[in-house]
């Protein structure tokens, strides 16, 4: 089995009644963090996959290292920090009470608690730390979000795509989350240009894109940058462009009924990732990426709960996708 690695901050959310957050009376607790979530869609996919974080010595913290661990997540490099809580985020949903809300039905907001949080002391020593698990993998997955969470975790960042390869990819979805880098917002598409330069295999969606580098053409984005082997440019409901070296393929999204969004990123990243550990080219890459986003796509967490391989080989075959 091939082995992966990802970097950031997991999060306990509660997810709220439908309808403004002042009316919900009840939440449902999961998991998320985007790096968390792409590890647990590539257990699912036969890789074997580690999850380097940290957390507080609370029961959010338990929670979710036992979550990972549970999906078959190496959590051996997680750290346990007892001065610095484990982050949570409330997840306020839109529609659904007939209440007035300004979210539309399908859409949701997070809102963070995680000032000051465990994984947000995340540092280059933690990727010293965890250099055993680094040398086996075949690739590292971080994202904007990890980047953002603080200098010592930026300068972690910076050092995982200045670090010799040997064979390793290294892998970054832009995922722009604005609340984090307030402070830094300046600095923001600065930093975020030199990760996406410096990776091998790059997830931006088209919106954040053009938010942070000004445009969402997913060609005008190939030629900004031209660095990483394989760039992967996603235009939510419409299609995702991929290119690979010299080839370009465009695949149309399926069309779905979709519950709630968020996660959806990551399910996406982990069946890509998969997929492209399995040797699989770059098209079957992308549709296999959109089939596990429908799984987060129909559900309300975070975590893509993907089905049986067998059933999953037979959805793959739907879309022209061998999964076998
Ligand atoms: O992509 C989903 C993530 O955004 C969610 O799980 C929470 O990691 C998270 C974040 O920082 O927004």
């Amino acid at each position: 089995r091939p082995r992966a690695v990802t970097i950031g901050e997991g999060l306990a959310v509660l997810v709220a009644q439908p309808g403004p957050l002042e009316e919900s009376e009840t939440f449902d607790r999961s998991a998320g963090g985007a790096e968390a979530n792409v590890a647990t869609v590539l257990t699912q996919l036969a890789v074997e996959a580690g999850w380097i974080s940290r957390v507080g010595d609370d029961g959010f913290g338990r929670y979710l290292t036992g979550h990972l661990r549970a999906r078959g997540v190496d959590v051996s490099a997680v750290v346990t920090d007892p001065t610095r809580p484990t982050a949570m985020y409330v997840k306020e949903r839109g529609g659904g009470s007939g209440r007035a809300t300004d979210l539309a039905a399908r859409d949701s907001r997070m809102l963070y608690y995680r000032t000051g949080s465990a994984a947000s002391a995340l540092s280059t020593a933690d990727l010293a730390a965890a250099a055993g698990l680094l040398d086996r993998c075949a690739l590292v997955h971080c994202t904007g979000i990890t980047t953002a969470l603080s200098e010592s975790a930026t300068e972690l960042t910076e050092a995982l795509i200045a670090l010799p390869r040997r064979g390793r990819l290294v892998s970054f979805d832009l995922n722009f989350r604005p609340a984090l880098w307030a402070g830094r917002a300046e600095q923001a598409a600065e930093i975020l240009a030199r990760h996406v330069r410096g990776s091998d295999v790059v997830f931006l969606g088209a919106d954040e894109a053009g938010t942070v580098f000004g445009t969402e053409d997913a060609d005008e984005l190939r030629a900004l940058f031209p660095e990483p082997g394989q760039l992967v440019v996603k235009n939510n409901e419409h299609s995702v462009t991929g290119f690979s070296g010299p080839d370009r393929v465009e695949v149309p999204a399926l069309s779905l009924d979709v519950t709630e969004r968020i996660g959806a990123g990551d399910a996406f990243a982990g069946g890509y990732l998969a997929a492209l550990l399995h040797g699989r080219p770059l098209e079957q890459r992308l549709r296999f990426g959109h089939l596990c986003a429908a799984a987060a796509l129909t559900g309300t967490g975070d975590v893509a709960e993907l089905p049986a391989p067998e059933r999953l080989a037979a959805l793959a075959a739907c879309s022209g996708t061998d999964w076998t």
